[in-house]
């Protein structure tokens, strides 16, 4: 092999299973659980496996993902099929359920939602056990997912069952989420609770960007009662934001939060549809810049969950995971920034076969957010962190 072993001092696991990636969302549905694949054979490719503990995730149980969702719901997941779809009977669950075109019923719907979670789950677990330091499931981050109700692709909130393992051992956890929609089940979820701070960037346009929520001044239900009240914080950015701009407000949110909040633990939802030439996205990160902010939060020294998330355009989603399973393991200086030219990743990384083609370059949308837009939002956040202190 190439020479990764262990060297870093701390231990990461990796949680992943193949059953997962095998299930379609339908054709042309911009969600390809495929994109784990080509992840896959890039972490292998460059040898990362020797620096990690590798685990065949579990499926979650019923009971454990009745920790957040109702039985109801997912029973109804459970037992729902695809030709439900098109069948009077059950037409009125499907549609309060929110199923439909961005959450389809697809085989093996139940499976795919119970092995991402259960993957998630587990990762939370090594994190309280004390065998790993760092956890990493790519096939999770479905932020979208409510108590009751599928969103935004998302059925199963993983990244809430997680987190209320975390909570387990941890007074306080912190949610940073580098998707480019809006975090709104994690949010949602934790928004009468002082234990858990949620921190999203995302882009924010209420009428036509989904989900329309993520104001700046959305801080969760502001109420004297609420000890969750000012615990959400909301970054929302316009289109075309760079590498460089989004670096220094993430690190200087991010900071910001961890200095007043102290938390015992972090998750990071790494959502690669915040790079440039994303098909859904609308920002213009590298895989460089994408990756800083992974490698800035492991700087912060914490117990760190790290899961998926959006990622639409699937070669690219692949080179930011490798790319930051490789900051995780603190192996980027050993990855050779060519791929390899072997048959399976002829077809995706060709011609130019870089880990870090120049994404911001190749489909460039107009930088909206000013030099001032930024110094205001991070002005205003400062402010929101010392009302949340009381
Ligand atoms: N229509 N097919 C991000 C979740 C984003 C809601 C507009 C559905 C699509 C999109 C689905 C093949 C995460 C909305 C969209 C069409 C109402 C969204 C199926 C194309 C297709 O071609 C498509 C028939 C589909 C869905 C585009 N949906 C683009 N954007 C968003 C959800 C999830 O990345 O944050 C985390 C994993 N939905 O804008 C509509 C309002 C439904
Ligand atoms: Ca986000
Ligand atoms: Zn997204």
């Amino acid at each position: 092999h190439n020479g990764i072993t262990r060297p870093q001092g701390y231990t990461v696991s990796y949680h992943a299973n193949p059953a997962v990636e095998a299930h379609h969302f339908g054709q042309s549905h911009p969600m390809k659980p495929w994109r784990l694949v080509l992840t896959k054979e890039l972490v292998l490719a460059y040898g990362m496996h020797h620096a990690m503990d590798l685990y065949l995730s579990r499926a979650a149980t019923f009971e454990e993902m009745a920790e957040f969702h109702t039985a109801d719901y997912l029973e109804f997941l459970r037992q729902v099929i695809p030709a439900d779809m098109e069948a009077a009977e059950q037409s009125d669950r499907i549609a309060s359920y929110n199923f439909g075109d961005d959450c389809p019923i697809f085989d093996g719907l139940f499976d795919y939602c119970s092995l991402y979670s259960g993957a998630t789950v587990d990762a939370a677990r090594k994190l309280i056990n004390n065998q790993a330091d760092i956890a990493i499931n790519w096939s999770g981050g479905l932020h979208h997912a409510k108590k009751t109700e599928a969103s935004g692709f998302c059925y199963v909130n993983d990244i809430v069952l997680g987190i209320l393992q975390l909570l387990r051992f941890h007074p306080r956890v912190m949610y940073i989420d580098i998707d480019v929609h809006h975090g709104d089940g994690v949010e949602q979820a934790f928004w009468s609770t002082d234990r858990v701070l949620t921190v999203s960037f995302h882009k924010y346009d209420k009428d036509n960007f989904f989900p329309g929520t993520g104001a700046l001044d959305s801080n969760g239900p502001s109420h004297p009662l609420n000890p969750g009240s000012r615990h959400a914080i909301n970054v929302p950015l316009n289109d075309g934001i760079e590498d460089g701009d989004y670096l220094q407000l993430y690190k200087d949110v991010i900071s910001s939060c961890v200095e007043t909040y102290q938390p015992g633990a972090i998750v990071l939802q790494c959502g690669a549809d915040s790079l440039g030439c994303d098909r859904l996205g609308c920002f213009n990160l590298n895989v460089t810049g994408h990756g800083s902010c992974v490698a800035y939060t492991k700087t912060l020294g914490l117990p760190m969950l790290v899961v998926g998330g959006g990622g639409y355009t699937p070669r690219n989603v692949s080179r930011a995971w490798a790319h930051e399973t490789s900051i995780l393991i603190d192996a980027v200086d050993k990855i050779d920034p060519n791929i390899p030219d072997t048959v399976t990743f002829r077809n995706h990384f060709g011609p130019d076969f870089s880990l870090f083609p120049p994404l911001s370059e190749m489909r460039k949308i107009e930088n909206k957010n000013s030099k001032q837009y930024l110094t205001h939002l991070v002005n205003t956040i400062r402010e929101q962190l010392r009302y949340m202190q009381g």
